[in-house]
């Protein structure tokens, strides 16, 4: 499979994690992005981060991350593995990818950037 050459971006309002005593748990602000994107970041807001020796997401019957291959913060697993492995196509989730629409699109490429709060 080739890569399209569609890029796109998802922009939330706030971004901050939470201490160690939290489990560095994830909060949000609203997402806007680019245009049939789709928002599979938000559904890890108030989400605890996993690792491979933790399990700290919501799946009772998974240890997430140790499945997938992929620390990061997660409700039922992953929507969105922007630290999952470089594949060409979808087979298990523990590729680079962002779910479209419930439908899984993997990635070339992910960039996570964060900026200081601006105060007017
Ligand atoms: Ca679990």
């Amino acid at each position: 499979m080739k890569f399209s050459r569609e890029k796109g971006h998802a922009t939330y309002s706030s971004f901050s994690v939470d201490n160690e005593a939290n489990k560095y748990k994830l909060k949000l602000g609203s997402f806007n992005g680019t245009k049939g994107l789709g928002d599979s970041f938000s559904s890890f807001n108030n989400m605890y981060f996993s690792t491979k020796d933790r399990d700290n997401d919501k799946r009772e019957e998974a240890h997430c991350a140790q499945k997938y291959k992929s620390p990061g913060w997660m409700n039922g697993c992953f929507s969105a593995n922007l630290n999952g492995v470089y594949k060409t196509s979808h087979k298990d989730y523990t590729e680079l990818h962002w779910q479209r629409w419930g439908k899984v699109v993997p990635l070339k490429s992910a960039k996570m950037m964060i900026r200081p709060k601006q105060s007017n």
